[in-house]
């Protein structure tokens, strides 16, 4: 009892020097003063914890929703900038993006293309350029993502828009040691905006390693085909899949006999001149199967693209319906 009230006795005598020191403020309490200096020790515990835990992620955006810090427009060169943390250390980096048209006829041009841009992560840069083929323009509202919610890192997109209707994607990511490109896949990723027309991109990605999209294929006539990415040693990687289904009607121009399979190559059924077929499936490279009017199957395979197998004959040669790639 006497070594607790001794005690007492000092803290209000050391509360007492405080409190003298202080002389502007009422002398509190002492029943006010205990909790006011024991509550701040019992928190400077709990306080320290939260740095062992797992880092903090920055809240993501949906595809096309990314808001930015700053955008400007000047001439023909577009700036954004966002600060975000993309490598989950607990500190944002400074994204920016510099869009510019230059374009030989960019100045005399009513509206500007952006023909180039320049990512800069904390002062890595990467960056494209149109090449007059594929690549039209690029849309310089990039896009943060998460390809895989398992590893500490995000992902930036940034998408163009194609020379006829199709576009694509590039994946950069920032490790906290370098920039580097993941990737390119076909699609946009995010909101597009054409022609006054807003739309989703064809680009998904589901927070499990997985972008899925929409591809092109040039084998045989420019048809689509549900394509997936994975990302393996640091680089977007397709998923190659056996077949892709297809659904293409043509009409017979001479007569074709198929193969019986992709591992048969003994004759199969012979379409015939003016009847109707369906393209129904390829392997991308050089197999496609198709349904005859009878409903039978058979398959034939193609080289350089569009000349048959065996033949020596253009696709074109003997089937009518093909997409024209012009
Ligand atoms: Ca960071
Ligand atoms: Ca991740």
């Amino acid at each position: 009892m006497v070594k607790k009230r001794d005690m007492l006795i000092s803290t209000l005598a050391m509360l007492l020097i405080f409190t003298a020191s202080c002389t502007d403020l009422p002398a509190p309490k002492p029943t006010d003063t205990i909790p006011a200096v024991t509550v701040p020790a019992a928190t400077e515990p709990s306080a320290t914890e939260p740095t062992k835990a797992p880092p903090v992620l920055e809240p993501l955006e949906g595809p096309g929703e990314n808001t930015y810090d700053e955008i400007t427009t000047e001439g023909s060169v577009t700036t954004i900038s966002r600060y975000f943390d993309l490598d989950c250390d607990g500190s944002g980096e400074k994204i920016i993006i510099i869009a510019r048209d230059i374009r030989p006829d960019a100045e005399s041009s009513e509206i500007v293309i952006y023909s180039e841009f320049e990512l800069e992560v904390n002062g890595f840069r990467a960056g494209m350029k149109s090449d007059g083929m594929d690549i039209d323009l690029f849309e310089p509202r990039f896009n943060i993502t998460d390809i895989d919610d398992s590893d500490h890192y995000r992902e930036i997109a940034v998408s163009w828009y194609g020379e006829d209707v199709y576009s694509g994607t590039v994946f950069y990511r920032y490790d906290g040691k370098s920039l580097t490109e993941l990737g390119k896949v076909g699609g946009f990723f995010g909101k597009w905006f054409i022609g006054g027309a807003v739309d989703d991109g064809a680009v998904k990605v589901d927070g499990k390693g997985t972008v899925r999209t929409i591809s092109l294929s040039s084998v045989l006539m420019p048809w689509f085909f549900d394509d997936e990415y994975r990302v393996e040693s640091g680089k977007l990687v397709r998923i190659e899949k056996d077949l892709y289904p297809l659904e293409h009607n043509v009409t017979v121009l001479k007569d074709l006999t198929l193969r019986k399979s992709r591992t048969d190559s003994s004759d199969g059924i012979t379409l015939k001149a003016g009847e109707s077929a369906v393209i129904t499936g390829s392997d991308n490279r050089e197999w496609f199967s198709v349904r005859s009017s009878s409903g039978e199957t058979g398959w034939f395979a193609v080289d350089d693209y569009h000349m048959i197998r065996g033949t020596g004959l253009p696709a074109e040669d003997f089937f009518d319906g093909l997409i024209n790639a012009g």
